[in-house]
């Protein structure tokens, strides 16, 4: 005999999802959602009219209070890859697994960001755009990339799947995280002792760590004058991470030669930001990389269901790591 649902216990009746439409893509995730989300219910913030029923908590940044009353949630979702913004809502429920998103389309699009940013400086492009304005019919030397070293600072399914694509464009690469790994044609470099020399190596450093305790502040004036003079900095983890008037003080100093920033320590970035019209910055609106909405879809209502078999969920924060 089938046990009455009002019986049950809350945590089988609750099947939802409640979908926070905060991101920059949210119309494009909510239809990705309602696509894939089978004959489960699926509400819209503010509109929930059964909180008891949510089972799963979609979001980026996370509306204040939105964990109120969700008594039965067993999942708290990320859209992107990076999950700080729900790592650090005030009310997230302890026990309750938080995933990010690990994807292809993410892969690519962040090592189509970061190849176009070493690219456009290490082939003079730059230059080449003024001069065209200028008029100006002039061939610079071509600088090979087999002299240049790229440092990636975050070795994780970002670091890696950037990796790949520089390697076979030529450069060299050493990579730094906090354990060492062994990828073919990356020189590993791990933990604090040996963050100095990895830096000393790096020509152009990508900034592709997840924003903790550790990494806020890791690229202070100390840490930037470790690299090689004329060193480009493409930063693409979180804002906070490299000091930004440690940066300026950096290129001012022509100690760096060029910085491509996407993400800043406040967002957006304010009028008044003297890195808006600093000739050494190009600034992007943190638009490195977002995952295809049908593959967040897809990866959310795997990892429910996961749950819900007893399963452990795919790409789970570790909490005591913080990412
Ligand atoms: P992962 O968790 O897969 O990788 C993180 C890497 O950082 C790992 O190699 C890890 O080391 C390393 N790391 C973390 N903390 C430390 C530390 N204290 N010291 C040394 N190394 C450390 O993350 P992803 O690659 O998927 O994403 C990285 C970040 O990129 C995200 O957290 C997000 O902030 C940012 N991002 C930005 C986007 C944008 O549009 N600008 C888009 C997507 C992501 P280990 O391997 O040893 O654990
Ligand atoms: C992410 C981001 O972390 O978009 O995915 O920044």
């Amino acid at each position: 005999m089938s046990m009455p649902d009002k019986q049950a216990p809350a945590a089988n009746q609750a099947r939802g999802i409640l979908f926070c439409p905060t991101a920059s893509n949210a119309d494009l995730l909510q239809e990705a959602l309602e696509a894939a989300r089978g004959d489960r219910p699926l509400w819209i913030w503010p509109d929930v009219p059964s909180p008891e029923k949510v089972a799963c908590l979609v979001a980026f940044r996370p509306p204040p209070g939105v964990f109120e009353g969700l008594a039965a949630l067993r999942l708290v979702h990320g859209v992107g890859a990076g999950v700080n913004a729900l790592r650090d809502a005030p009310g997230r429920p302890a026990g309750v697994p938080l995933c990010r998103v690990v994807a292809e389309e993410l892969d690519q699009g962040m090592a189509q960001h970061i190849i176009h940013a070493i690219l456009r400086e290490t082939r003079d492009h730059r230059l080449y755009d003024e001069q065209q304005r200028a008029r100006i019919w002039k061939r610079l030397t071509q600088r090979h990339a087999c002299d240049i070293t790229v440092g990636i600072m975050g070795l994780g399914a970002l670091g890696l799947a950037t990796a790949r694509p520089l390697r076979q464009l030529g450069y060299n690469l050493v990579g730094w995280s906090r354990s060492r790994k062994s990828a073919e044609g990356i020189e590993s470099f791990a933990g604090p002792a040996e963050m100095g020399t990895f830096l000393s190596r790096s020509d152009f450093l990508v900034v592709l760590l997840p924003i903790t305790a550790e990494t806020h502040g890791i690229l202070d004036a100390t840490a930037l004058s470790k690299l090689p003079r004329g060193a480009v900095v493409v930063a693409v983890g979180r804002g906070g991470q490299v000091d930004e008037a440690a940066l300026l003080a950096a290129l001012d100093s022509g100690h760096l030669s060029h910085a491509h920033l996407d993400v800043f320590e406040t967002e957006p970035l304010p009028a008044d930001s003297a890195l808006w019209a600093h000739p050494g910055v190009t600034l992007t609106p943190h638009i490195a990389a977002s995952p295809h909405p049908l593959a967040v879809a897809r990866l959310v209502m795997e990892n429910l269901s996961r749950i819900e078999r007893g399963e452990p969920p795919l790409h789970a924060v570790d909490e005591a790591r913080g990412y």
